[in-house]
C-alpha cells in the first residue's frame, strides 16, 4: 500500500471519484421503495429501508470493503483491513426518507461516501486518519417519529430518545429495529467512544433555491437550523351529525383547523419563526354524518435562532389554550423533539470552499433550512456540510432532481476534503 507521502500532494489533488459508479448507484437505489407516485418512499425500519440497506452493504462488499450494522441500525463501512487506530475521517447520510420524497435526499451522500471510500482504497492511499463511510439510521422520524435516530445513538446521545420508541400506531420499534439488524436492549452499545471522529462530512442536495439561483454547483453549509416538534391531540366529542345543534358541539375537526392556522401564523404574521408546518393530520372516526371526537396534528417550528424558536414554540402553547376555551375540546401538546441550530466547522468551511476553488467549482456560503444528521454530530467532532444545487429548489417531493454534472462535482468536494483531512493536513 502507497502512503500519501509517497503519493505526493499533486497526484492526491488529481484524483477524482468515479462519476458513472456514483451516478448508476444513485439509479439503482432509487428504485428500492419506487412508489407508484412517481416517488420514493422507504420509511426507516420498513421493508425497502432493510432492501436499500443490504444494496449499499452489498455495493461495498463487491467493492472489498468491510461493513456492519450497529445496535441502532447505523450501516458502517470501512477498508477490509484493520484501519489505522486513531480518530476517523466519517462521512456518510441517510438511507431512509419521507413517503413519497425523492431519490437524492439522503442517499446521495451515503452513496457518495462509499464511492469516496472506494476510490481512495483503489487508490492504494493510506491515511493518518482512515476514512469510514455511514448510513445513519432513520433521519427523517418519517414511520417512527424519533429523527436523528442513528446519528443521535452513534454520538452517544440517546438520552434525547425514548425508552421505548414506538411508530405513529403504537407499535414498539424493537421487532423492526432487530430485522434491521440492530438491537434496541443494547442501543447504548451504538455510541462511538468521544474523540473517535476527527471530523464529520455530509455532502447532500441543498433542497432550496439558492445554488440553482445563483447558478453555482457547490455550497458550503454556514449552519442548521434549530426545529421543535409538537405531536398535538384534539378530544371533542363524537356526535350526530345531523341533530347535534352547532352550539352544542366539541368538534375535533373544527379544532385542529384552528391549531393549524395557528401555527401557521406563528411564522407569518407573528413572524416568530422562519418557518411552522402542520404536516401530519388525521380525524377520527372520519365519517361523514359523524361529529369528529379525536384529531391529531404534528407541528414544527424551525429557525436559525433557539431563542425564536422557543418564542414561538411558548406563543404557540399559549394559543392552544384559546383554542381549547373556544371549541370546548382537550388539546395536549408533547414536545417530540427539539434540536438547537448549530454552526458548522469554520476551519471545515475554509477546507470545502479551498477543495472547490482547486476543482474549479463555483461555491457561496449558506445556511440549512433543513434538519442534517450533521447537526447531532456536530455535538461531538467539528463538522461540516457541502450542497448541491436542487433543481426547482424542490425535495420531499418526486421532483427532487439535481444535474448529473453538479452530483459528481459534489462527490470530488467531498473526496478532496477527506483526503485533505485523512492525511492530517488540515
Ligand atoms: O426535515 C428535514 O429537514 C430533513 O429532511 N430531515
Ligand atoms: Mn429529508
Ligand atoms: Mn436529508
Amino acid at each position: 500500500m502507497t502512503t500519501t507521502a509517497q503519493i505526493g500532494t499533486e497526484a492526491l489533488r488529481a484524483l477524482r471519484i468515479d462519476g458513472a459508479r456514483l451516478l448508476r448507484r444513485i439509479d439503482e437505489l432509487a428504485r428500492i421503495g419506487a412508489d407508484p407516485l412517481g416517488g420514493v418512499t422507504r420509511p426507516a425500519f420498513s421493508a425497502e429501508d432493510r432492501q436499500a440497506q443490504q444494496y449499499v452493504r452489498a455495493e461495498a462488499a463487491g467493492a472489498g470493503l468491510r461493513t456492519e450494522v450497529d445496535q441502532a441500525g447505523n450501516v458502517i463501512i470501512r477498508r477490509a483491513h484493520d484501519t489505522v487506530p486513531g480518530p476517523v475521517v466519517l462521512m456518510g447520510s441517510h438511507l431512509d426518507t419521507v413517503l413519497n420524497g425523492g431519490r437524492l435526499d439522503g442517499a446521495y451522500g451515503v452513496l457518495a461516501a462509499l464511492e469516496v471510500l472506494q476510490t481512495v482504497v483503489e487508490a492504494g492511499v493510506e491515511l493518518v486518519h482512515e476514512p469510514v463511510a455511514v448510513a445513519f439510521a432513520n433521519e427523517e422520524g418519517a414511520l417512527f417519529p424519533q429523527p436523528f435516530w442513528g446519528s443521535m445513538a452513534l454520538t452517544g446521545q440517546t438520552d434525547r430518545l425514548p425508552d421505548d420508541p414506538r411508530d405513529r400506531h403504537g407499535d414498539s420499534l424493537a421487532g423492526p429495529l432487530h430485522l434491521a439488524g440492530g438491537d434496541l436492549a443494547q442501543l447504548g452499545r451504538a455510541a462511538w467512544p468521544p474523540r473517535s471522529v476527527r471530523s464529520y462530512l455530509e455532502l447532500h442536495i441543498e433542497q432550496g433555491p439558492v445554488l440553482e439561483e445563483l447558478n453555482l454547483p457547490i455550497g458550503v453549509v454556514t449552519d442548521i437550523v434549530g426545529r421543535v416538534v409538537y405531536d398535538v391531540r384534539v378530544r371533542g366529542r363524537a356526535g350526530h351529525a345531523g341533530t347535534t345543534p352547532m352550539g352544542r358541539r366539541r368538534d375535533a375537526a373544527v379544532a385542529m383547523s384552528h391549531v393549524v392556522i395557528a401555527a401557521e401564523r406563528t411564522a407569518t404574521t407573528a413572524g416568530r419563526c422562519r418557518v411552522a408546518t402542520a404536516g401530519c393530520v388525521t380525524v377520527s372516526p372520519g365519517a361523514t354524518n359523524v361529529i369528529p371526537s379525536e384529531a391529531r396534528i404534528s407541528v414544527e417550528f424551525r429557525d436559525e435562532s433557539a431563542a425564536r424558536i422557543a418564542d414561538a414554540a411558548t406563543s404557540f402553547v399559549a394559543e392552544l389554550r384559546a383554542v381549547a376555551e373556544l371549541t370546548g375540546c382537550e388539546i395536549v401538546a408533547e414536545e417530540t423533539l427539539r434540536t438547537v441550530p448549530v454552526p458548522t466547522d469554520p476551519a471545515l468551511r475554509d477546507l470545502i470552499a479551498a477543495c472547490a476553488e482547486d476543482l474549479g467549482h463555483g461555491h457561496t456560503r449558506l445556511p440549512s433550512g433543513a434538519g442534517h444528521d450533521a447537526q447531532i454530530v456536530a455535538e461531538v467532532a467539528p463538522t461540516g456540510m457541502i450542497f448541491v444545487p436542487s433543481l426547482k429548489g424542490l425535495s420531499h417531493t418526486p421532483e427532487e432532481d439535481t444535474a448529473p454534472a453538479d452530483l459528481v462535482a459534489g462527490a470530488d468536494v467531498l473526496l478532496q476534503a477527506a483526503l485533505a483531512l485523512g492525511a492530517g493536513d488540515r
